[in-house]
């Protein structure tokens, strides 16, 4: 009952007793001590201090007896879906060959793609869903997938629908990236050039015709394509009004994320070879950088992406898993906070803000999820810490105490 003058608001859902790490800009992790969270169809209706808060009837009041809320962590670039695995390619790797002797001698990423066209929609799904079920396990409430495994439009085709399939059978947000230029498939040894020209028209045609992908991704490197082959596929994908994102700077520098940046991408992903040229112009377009440190981790990189000169020009820096077989076989985005921290130096603050607000941005989803803020989606993770530092600080603990994606 609301008593005349002071409004008593319904809501589905009212979390109280919380510390809040908003992630808002602002305060340190847009904390507040003592915070209430309302939710109403999945939206976030109140957050904030609870001597500020609005009198509200809640169908459901969750106590968190202290515990800090965050946003719901956003893993903003994976390969979640392939067949196979590459344990195999690892002991080769420990006896000496490196990654990209393996790739060029027709191992690495071909021999994902062999086992991922030979796998079943089913068993695609099955794998990609305990891959999953990690993440979830660890407070992701958004998960983007690429394809990139197929390299021939069935195939291409194929780890799409099971991304979106994915989306729609389990509690989590997918966004879908077609990568159809990941790797020259075998067919077109030799000829890129071709291949590519392939990915931006046909390929790229019946994608968009079963709106299959929300944006377009290439792996811009000596051992894939070209920043001319790549800026070929980024016009095709922009001709169809879909964003686009780059593997950029990985093993070498191309420029390609300047190219990127000069694309509207948003974002540029790997880095570890970018100069200031391209930290410059990320900076002036807007583009994320998504550091990805289980990858530097696993091919014991030495060259460590330009942090200090992200941060220098602005530059808005996002981390993922990368999760993949064969560069970054993780699925822990706590243990990539750590990483993140420990390889790069990151902050434990920026490595918050790089699987939440900063990885919405990556995604372009910074006005819908990222951040604790009334009239977000209400993405949330609670967790038995005493402090928001406690979640990069840890190695192979998980303090989730509780997921919740859309208000549920
Ligand atoms: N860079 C990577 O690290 C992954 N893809 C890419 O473009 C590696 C993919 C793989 O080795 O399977
Ligand atoms: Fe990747």
């Amino acid at each position: 009952m609301s008593k005349a003058g002071s409004e008593t608001l319904l809501c589905d859902r009212l979390w109280t007793n919380a510390r809040l790490a908003t992630m808002a800009p602002g305060a340190p992790y847009g904390a507040v001590e003592d915070g209430v969270i309302a939710a109403r169809d999945g939206r976030i209706l109140y957050a904030g201090p609870r001597d500020e808060a609005p009198a509200f009837q809640a169908a459901i009041t969750i106590d968190c007896a202290g515990r800090w809320i965050t946003p719901g962590l956003i893993d903003c670039h994976t390969h979640l879906v392939y067949g196979g695995d590459r344990a195999h390619e690892f002991e080769l790797r420990l006896q000496g060959a490196t990654y990209e002797e393996i790739a060029r001698a027709g191992g690495g990423i071909l021999s994902t793609v062999t086992a991922t066209r030979n796998a079943s929609e089913d068993a695609l799904f099955a794998s990609a869903d305990r891959r999953l079920a990690a993440l979830m396990a660890e407070g992701v409430t958004t998960v983007e997938i690429k394809s990139g495994y197929g390299l021939e439009q069935q195939a291409e085709l194929k780890q799409l629908r099971v991304a979106r399939r994915i989306g729609r059978e389990r509690p989590v947000t997918v966004r879908t990236t077609f990568l159809g230029a990941h790797a020259v498939p075998p067919e077109y040894k030799g000829r890129s050039g071709d291949y590519a020209a392939l990915v931006a028209g046909p390929m790229l045609e019946a994608v968009a015709a079963e709106g299959l992908a929300d944006a377009v991704d290439a792996f811009c490197e000596g051992i894939a394509f070209s920043t001319e082959e790549t800026k070929g596929v980024f016009d095709a994908a922009k001709a169809k009004g879909l964003a686009v994102k780059l593997h950029a700077e990985q093993l070498s520098n191309l420029g390609g994320a300047k190219l990127a940046a000069e694309m509207g991408a948003l974002s540029a992903d790997h880095l570890e070879y970018l100069d200031e040229t391209g930290v410059i112009a990320m900076a002036k377009a807007g583009t994320v950088a998504v550091v990805l440190p289980g990858a530097f981790y696993f091919l014991r990189e030495t060259q460590k992406p330009p942090i200090e000169l992200m941060r220098k020009h602005g530059v808005t820096i996002a981390l993922a898993t990368d999760a993949n077989p064969g560069s970054s076989p993780l699925t822990s985005p706590l243990l990539v906070m750590n990483m993140a921290c420990t390889l790069f130096r990151l902050t434990p603050e920026e490595a918050l803000a790089g699987v939440t607000r900063n990885a919405a941005k990556a995604l372009g989803l910074q006005d819908e999820i990222g951040t604790i803020e009334a009239g977000k989606r209400c993405d949330l993770a609670i967790w038995d810490i005493e402090r928001p530092a406690e979640l990069a600080y840890r190695i192979g603990f998980n303090p989730l105490h509780a997921r919740i994606w859309n208000g549920q």
